[in-house]
């Protein structure tokens, strides 16, 4: 295990170099990056094409920024895609979607499907094979477009898709070394993954000492199923905290919509202000703070007008709770990779509802207040346990906090989650722990969850279990919130 060189320290340069070379040999298009070079060309890029500076401007002006998902195997088809989406879509930020071989590092399987999708003359392959291209096809993509663009993928090690595509002018990159592994892999420990992404957060580092800020987004949604605010603010506040440690000075938390408009609102509003008072406690003022909402992440209806049903309140609820930007489904999500016409379709009925809305803000309830103090108790009170288990040392924590359950993420396909937790909504669609496994929540808060669900067990006649869970699981793709008993 390297689990002894794992630390929450900035690595010295003389490692990350060290590391580099190792790095960027384990494929041909490696030998592309030049940092010089990459330094130079992005301090040509016009301000509206770098992430940092947009999002600087968008959350000073109160904007909420619509992305959507993109990527196929070919560049030039891509290119015409990403254009289509700006021009046609108005996106605010462009994506580029990464394939799975590439996410596992599988650069082979990559080149043989560009080589297939050639022959058929369509894409057999569920994003752009970023490393496969290299730097100087990659920077075709940045040259055709005119707003920023990003890479999103769910790569345990991305640290030559990181080098690759940042080289090549991308300014924002998502993903960590807890949100890539645990709901992405079976069997990365994560100690590794912990590792390989402080490489990507100190290119990062490097870039910023340069003068070059590079955005880096942490995944919130996980594994997309029923995941309870707290756990997604923690996780992400984490991998927050240990890039700003290799040096990244912006840096977005998601999050992913859980359906109950109190409770998205809270979880928006807290992300955002537990997110900086943990920047400020670590020494991290300077670094840029934005929050990324995530329309649904899980099943989907199959008709395309209920899906645009579940797209809309998507959009209402980021609209009324605020957030700097949202990250768009489409109609065909049940179906698989969109077309780019499902994709106008999702960014279009998005837009309609953000503008309609945008005078509009959640009311100041009491039941709002509840749940943001909730939510603000429960991260205090895992987060504190997480620092307690590292002597100090976030990385280390972290670790141990998986190994012990202490961090979990419910349904995550990872040997590195203990899967200890049961979450299920409560009567208002909420979501709740049915379970609460070994995490460390006090008894007032256990409580709390405990009599929210017995609520919704009294209303429905029925004992709360897995039965109410697996309704839930599949209760929006069937046409509700709350998954009621058949
Ligand atoms: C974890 C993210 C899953 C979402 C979408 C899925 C789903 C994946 C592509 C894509 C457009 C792609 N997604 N790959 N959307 N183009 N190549 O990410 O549909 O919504």
């Amino acid at each position: 295990m390297c689990f002894l060189s794992l630390q929450d320290r900035k690595w010295e340069i003389e490692r990350f170099f060290q590391e580099r070379t190792e790095v960027l040999a384990a494929w041909p298009s490696g030998r592309g990056v030049d940092l010089e070079e990459a330094l130079a060309y992005h301090r040509g890029l016009p301000k509206e094409k770098v992430a940092y500076y947009k999002l600087l401007k968008g959350q000073a002006e109160g904007r909420i920024y619509l992305q959507p998902r993109a990527g196929v195997a070919l560049i030039d088809e891509h290119i015409a895609l990403l254009r289509s989406l700006e021009k046609e879509g108005e996106a605010d930020f462009l994506p580029t979607t990464v394939d799975s071989y590439t996410r596992q590092n599988r650069y082979s399987e990559a080149a043989r499907g560009i080589k297939e999708s050639k022959a058929a003359d369509r894409s057999l392959l569920n994003g752009l094979p970023a490393v496969n291209y290299g730097v100087k096809n990659c920077r075709r993509i940045i040259e055709a477009t005119g707003v920023p663009v990003q890479v999103r993928h769910g790569t345990p090690d991305a640290r030559l898709l990181a080098e690759i595509t940042l080289a090549a002018g991308f300014t924002d990159f998502e993903g960590g070394g807890i949100s890539y592994n645990i709901p992405y892999a079976k069997d990365v420990p994560l100690e590794r993954s912990l590792l390989h992404w402080q490489y990507v957060d100190r290119l990062c580092g490097f870039y910023a000492e340069h003068g070059i800020i590079i955005n880096r987004e942490m995944f919130g949604p996980l594994t997309g199923t029923l995941v309870p605010p707290f756990i997604s603010h923690v996780v992400g506040i984490i991998e927050a905290l240990l890039a700003a440690g290799q040096g990244v000075k912006s840096i977005a938390i998601g999050y992913g919509q859980g359906g109950n408009l109190i409770q998205d609102a809270a979880a928006l509003r807290t992300l955002a202000r537990l997110g900086r008072s943990y920047l400020d406690r670590f020494g991290y003022s300077d670094v840029l703070l934005t929050t990324v909402f995530h329309q649904w992440m899980g099943g989907f209806p199959q008709e395309e007008p209920r899906a645009l049903g579940v797209i809309a309140w998507g959009a209402a609820t980021a609209a009324l709770a605020g957030a700097n930007k949202v990250i768009v489904k489409t109609p065909h999500e049940a179906m698989g990779v969109p077309s780019l016409e499902a994709n106008l379709a999702g960014l279009l009925c998005t837009r309609q509802v953000l503008r309609m809305l945008a005078e509009q803000r959640v009311p100041e309830t009491p039941e709002l207040a509840e749940e943001e103090s909730v939510i603000e108790r429960e991260v205090r009170e895992v987060f504190d346990r997480v620092l307690e288990l590292g002597e100090g040392d976030l990385a280390v924590g972290t670790v141990r906090a998986f190994e012990a359950g202490v961090l979990d993420i419910p349904f995550a396909p990872s040997r590195a989650a203990r899967g200890g937790i049961m979450p299920v909504r409560d009567a208002s669609g909420a979501i709740r722990l049915l379970d609460t496994g070994n995490i460390p929540l006090s008894a007032e808060i256990k409580d709390f969850h405990r009599k929210k669900i017995e609520e919704r067990g009294r209303q429905e006649k029925r004992e709360p279990g897995l039965r109410m869970v697996i309704d839930d699981i599949y209760a929006i793709s069937k046409g509700r919130l709350v998954g009621k008993p058949r």
